[in-house]
């Protein structure tokens, strides 16, 4: 595989989706026995789902959080995180993923726009930071309270929620000469825009993943592998 050039002055951008974690053990979402296989999205990640059925939402999330516990970051996310410790303050890596893989790897300088499963939250958003939570809940008469009183939600950002860190996600993107994006389908917004504002940016825009995504016209290269065996030794930091 040829490999791509990172120059001294280029920027980094890393988004990284389910896939990165797949080779992990870790469900994707729209695999043919992905997450959603089971699910309906609206019965567990909206807001109206938390209003209707709380309970729902706590099994779902607790069945994701006892899988992540167990996984372990495979090549993927170590090349990532060497890619960091090579450039320093020029990377940034923004996940959608929710679990702690890319820490695990020693990924240091990175946001979880769609939250995280090890934390969980006031419903009422009362103002109470998050709390780290990695509790599997058997039922939902387990779920504990917010120090105001309100039950405890996962630390999710749900569709119809707002992305969290996108002041910070923005101005990366700005001043990135070039954007990664390993293992997402493109399908789920804003993170399957940010390649178009990296190339409104005149920045290079690269696709890891076996197949390509819903928004590859958008890559100046698409590179179909599994993000394990394809990533480590693909980027040649100058
Ligand atoms: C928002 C929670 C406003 C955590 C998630 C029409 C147009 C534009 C927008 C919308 C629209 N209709 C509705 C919307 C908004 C909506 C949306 O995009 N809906 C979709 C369904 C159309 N978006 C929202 O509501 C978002 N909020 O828009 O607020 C706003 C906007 C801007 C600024 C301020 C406010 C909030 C969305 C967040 C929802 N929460 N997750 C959790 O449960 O995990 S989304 C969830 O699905 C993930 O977090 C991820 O973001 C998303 C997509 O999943 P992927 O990671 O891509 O996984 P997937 O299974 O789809 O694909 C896996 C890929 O991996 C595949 O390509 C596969 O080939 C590849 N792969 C497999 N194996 C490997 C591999 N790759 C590499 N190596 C391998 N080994």
């Amino acid at each position: 595989m040829k490999q791509i050039r990172i120059s001294s002055t280029d920027r980094v951008f890393v988004l990284t989706g389910a896939g990165i974690s797949a080779e992990s053990g870790l469900a994707t979402f729209r695999a043919s026995d992905g997450l959603w296989a089971g699910y309906r999205l609206e019965d567990v990640c909206t807001p109206d789902a938390w209003e209707r059925d709380p309970a729902q939402v706590w099994k779902f999330y607790s069945a994701r959080r006892a899988a992540a516990s167990v996984a372990k970051p495979n090549p993927a996310h170590i090349a990532l995180a060497e890619m960091e410790a090579s450039l320093g303050d020029r990377y940034f890596l923004c996940t959608q993923n929710v679990d702690s893989l890319h820490e695990q790897a020693g990924s240091r300088n990175l946001v979880h726009m769609h939250g995280m499963l090890n934390q969980s939250r006031c419903e009422d958003l009362c103002g109470v930071a998050p709390v780290h939570d990695t509790r599997v809940y058997e039922s939902f008469d387990q779920v504990g309270f917010c120090k105001c009183g309100a039950r405890l939600r996962p630390h999710i950002v749900f569709f119809g929620e707002t992305p969290l860190d996108m002041p910070r996600i923005q101005s990366e993107i700005d001043q990135a000469s070039v954007m990664i994006v390993v293992g997402t389908s493109g399908s789920v917004y804003p993170a399957a825009s940010f390649v178009n504002w990296a190339r409104l940016n005149k920045a290079r825009t690269i696709y890891i993943g076996p197949e390509a995504p819903l928004n590859a016209g958008a890559f100046t290269n698409v590179i179909e592998g599994k993000a394990g065996e394809v990533l480590p030794g693909l980027f040649l930091v100058e």
